[in-house]
């Protein structure tokens, strides 16, 4: 790894990096995933990388909604496995919900690595290993389509950051509540999902689980009316402001 200076303006963003590279060389991260990192710096740049309003607002929801839920589950894949993996499990402990491994371009060395990753963080168990079981989500073909019995199969609130358009909207045309972390607010995911967190998965998975802790001594009726005010696209939108507000500034 390359010394950075934490003098280095940039020096938040070039860790990740670093981190990213790192990952990529051990082969938990697919092949495309520093360049799905890159679009997230871009977006993540144009909201002044940090977590707006509407982003607090839509933790708050999330977090809600998962506590309310009969059977919630967070599904990972590599980035933010490595992004954020102690934070993933502390919130999965807090919830709870098991986490679920979930790869777009998944292979059985991948999967490994994940589950190593995830148990090195504090994991007891994690679903979606290789030989675990597996049913189809409807709609979906090849790997892609793969669920857990006891995770996305059967839950009702799903946690997904950083998910792929056609995954949220088969999730979502099951039923389920789908909540994603996708810096990118025009993405399908964003667009597709109950509930959209506009914001940095390693701002948003911390801030996760500082509300969980709070939210968890809230009567059953109040967290209630906190998912049922929400409107997502009304949200989004908040966030597309926050982008333009943040241009305003510099003019
Ligand atoms: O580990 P796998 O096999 O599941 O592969 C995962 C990747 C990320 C390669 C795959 O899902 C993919 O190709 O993703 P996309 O379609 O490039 O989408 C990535 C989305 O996540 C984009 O909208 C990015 O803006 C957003 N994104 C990237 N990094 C972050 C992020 N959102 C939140 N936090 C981030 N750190």
């Amino acid at each position: 790894m390359h010394k950075i200076s934490p003098k280095h303006p940039r020096y938040n963003s070039l860790v990740l990096r670093e981190k990213m590279a790192e990952a990529y060389q051990e082969g938990i991260l697919a092949d495309t995933a520093l360049i799905a990192h890159g679009r997230g710096e871009a977006f993540d740049y144009i909201l002044g990388e940090k977590t707006s309003p509407a982003a607090l607002e839509a933790i708050r929801t999330g977090i809600s909604a998962m506590l309310l839920a009969d059977n919630p589950v967070i599904s990972v894949n590599g980035n933010t496995a490595v992004l954020t993996a102690e934070y993933i499990v502390e919130l999965s402990h807090l919830i709870p919900a098991p986490i679920e491994i979930n790869l777009f371009y998944r292979t059985p060395e991948r999967v490994k690595k994940m589950e190593k990753l995830l148990k090195n963080a504090g994991a007891t168990e994690v679903l979606g290993k290789e030989g675990d079981d597996h049913v189809p989500i409807p709609g979906l073909e090849g790997p892609r389509s793969r669920a857990h019995p006891e995770g996305a199969h059967r839950a009702d609130v799903v946690l997904v950051p950083l998910e792929d358009g056609d995954r949220a909207q088969a999730l979502v045309s099951s039923g389920k509540k789908v909540i994603t972390i996708d810096l990118n607010p025009l993405s399908r995911t964003a667009q597709t999902s109950s509930i959209t967190i506009v914001d940095n998965v390693v701002r948003a998975i911390p801030l996760m689980v500082q509300e969980v802790k709070k939210l968890k001594r809230y009567p059953q009726k109040q967290l209630k009316e906190i998912v049922d005010e929400f409107d997502n696209t009304k949200n989004i939108a908040k966030s597309l402001n926050s982008i333009s507000n943040y241009f305003k500034q510099d003019e």
